[in-house]
């Protein structure tokens, strides 16, 4: 492992990835209640709050947008992604080299795999290459752990989270990406799973703030190190005052309660 609390994609020990590479991975439906941020540019505004230690996009986004944004906002290529188009067996095509990334300014990759799926050998294998090439450039890697196929029932369950968790680190991740489990100690079995790797939940579809922001709670209770999230920021009207919330939550350990209050 790297010693990745000295990146600059973690403060303090934790991890807020703002991430919208969902016009890829969902398609442009995912944008319908909040057309204007069809406009990379704006969600790129919203990184630049201090609460977010990173932003994650595709090879194109980052290409044509984040030249605008170096001096201000992270970059956490994320290297593999399909869309909602495909039909197959859970799988994701690498879209970009390490290389390309850190040429571009990146200061993590992330990548996901689907384990329990019909193509995690070569899921496993194209990791291998990712995660070597990030170490050869001292860049993070953060999984997208995501148990997900015909070898996984229900992929949110507590051992199937613990068990992405664990692959992560038994991988070489730096940082595990994984849905809640259901439940404050589930998640800190998941936490204990993934050994030395950062665990951190990821957002999902949106839902009202006290819901998420007690979830967000529970992690970090739980000895999660921060979250990946997405749509529960970004569709939202007001994505600073959510991003207020999840300062005091995410860096600051304050309740959900508190943080709404203020
Ligand atoms: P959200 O917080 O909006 O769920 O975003 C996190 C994320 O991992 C995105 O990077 C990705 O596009 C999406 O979720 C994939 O989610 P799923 O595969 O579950 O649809």
């Amino acid at each position: 492992m790297i010693p990745i609390d000295d990146t600059p994609i973690v403060r303090d020990g934790r991890v807020l990835i703002l991430a919208m590479d969902h016009g890829l991975e969902h398609g442009p439906g995912d944008f319908k209640n909040v057309p204007d941020k069809l406009d990379p540019t704006t969600v790129f505004d919203i990184a630049t709050h201090d609460a977010v230690t990173a932003m994650a996009v595709q090879k194109g986004v980052a290409e044509e947008y984040y030249p605008s944004y170096e001096d201000d906002v992270n970059l956490l290529a994320k290297i593999n992604g399909t869309s909602n188009l495909w039909m197959g067996e859970p799988d994701s095509a690498v879209n970009w080299s390490v290389e390309y990334a850190a040429e571009l300014g990146a200061d993590a990759v992330g990548f996901t795999v689907y384990s329990g799926s019909n193509h995690e050998v070569e899921m496993f294998e194209e990791f291998r290459d990712v995660q070597e090439q990030a170490r050869e450039h001292d860049l993070p890697v953060v999984m997208w752990s995501y148990p997900r196929g015909q070898g996984v029932k229900n992929d949110t369950k507590p051992s199937t989270i613990s068990y992405a968790t664990r692959i992560a680190l038994e991988l070489g991740a730096d940082v595990a990406k994984v849905k809640y489990p259901g439940s404050k100690e589930a998640m800190a079995h998941a936490v204990r799973c993934a050994g030395g790797v950062k665990a951190v939940m990821s957002g999902g579809s949106k839902t009202s703030d006290h819901k998420f922001l007690s979830t967000v709670e529970a992690v970090m209770d739980a000895g999660a190190k921060g979250l990946a999230v997405g749509r529960n920021v970004w569709q939202r009207e007001d994505p600073t005052r959510l991003l207020d919330a999840l300062e005091k939550i995410v860096h600051e350990s304050e309740t959900a309660d508190t943080a709404l209050e203020a």
